[in-house]
């Protein structure tokens, strides 16, 4: 089994974490997706990492599904939750955190991606005020827990930290921590695992 990816994708992060939780070895194949001559469609069509190899051959995309499939792939440290109501909140959360990536993505992409002239103040706004959004929400709902949803370490948390990590990797002027008490604390706590640590985003 074999990860096409990046140190710097939030989303490659997200699966290199739970190979950590689950001390599964997995390979990682650097790609830049953004190169002239990627080989990326070759196992992606969608062009995009992380992309997972199987030992038959056969590939996986996207992060989410690469991530249960991990999970199901061993029973140690499972961060999906069996119970229907755990799980479904798991999803969402995910789904959250994906999302405030996604809209923090494309506000780099706008940057990275297009000529200064080409830029738009309207576009950036409008997906500066859904990671905004997405990170009130994640603040009020995580309030005083120790975990998103259960009582120990899913893929929630997962999530929010790779998420949570990117924006100050790559947006350090959104300055996430100043209205997210909650957020910090937990980032905190998230940031003392091995699978934290060894994955911090990198160009
Ligand atoms: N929803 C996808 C998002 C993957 C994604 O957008 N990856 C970025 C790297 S951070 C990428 O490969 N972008 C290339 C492109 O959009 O062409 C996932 O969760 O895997």
């Amino acid at each position: 089994m074999k990860l096409i990816g990046s140190y710097s994708s939030p989303y490659v992060r997200k699966v290199r974490m739970v190979l950590a939780e689950k001390g599964i070895a997995c390979k990682l194949l650097p790609e830049d997706v953004w190169a002239a001559d990627t080989k990326i469609q070759a196992s992606n069509p969608l062009g995009k990492v992380p992309c997972l190899i199987l030992d038959d051959g056969s590939q996986l995309y996207d992060s989410r599904v690469i991530c249960e499939y991990l999970d199901h792939l061993s029973p140690a440290n499972s961060l999906i939750p069996e119970e229907f109501p755990q799980r479904i909140q798991v999803r969402r959360w995910e789904s959250l955190a994906d999302g405030i990536l996604d809209a923090a993505v494309l506000i780099r992409l706008e940057h990275t991606q297009r000529e200064p002239a080409q830029r738009s103040e309207k576009w950036l706004a409008r997906q500066r005020g859904k990671v905004l959004a997405g990170l009130g929400v994640m603040e009020s709902d995580l309030g005083g827990r120790e975990w998103c949803v259960a009582a120990r370490i899913t893929l929630a948390d997962i999530a929010l930290g790779c998420g949570l990590g990117w924006l100050d990797f790559r947006l350090p002027d959104l300055d996430w921590r100043a209205d997210h008490p909650s957020l910090v604390r937990h980032y905190q706590r998230l940031s003392q695992r091995p699978s934290f640590a060894s994955t911090v985003p990198k160009a």
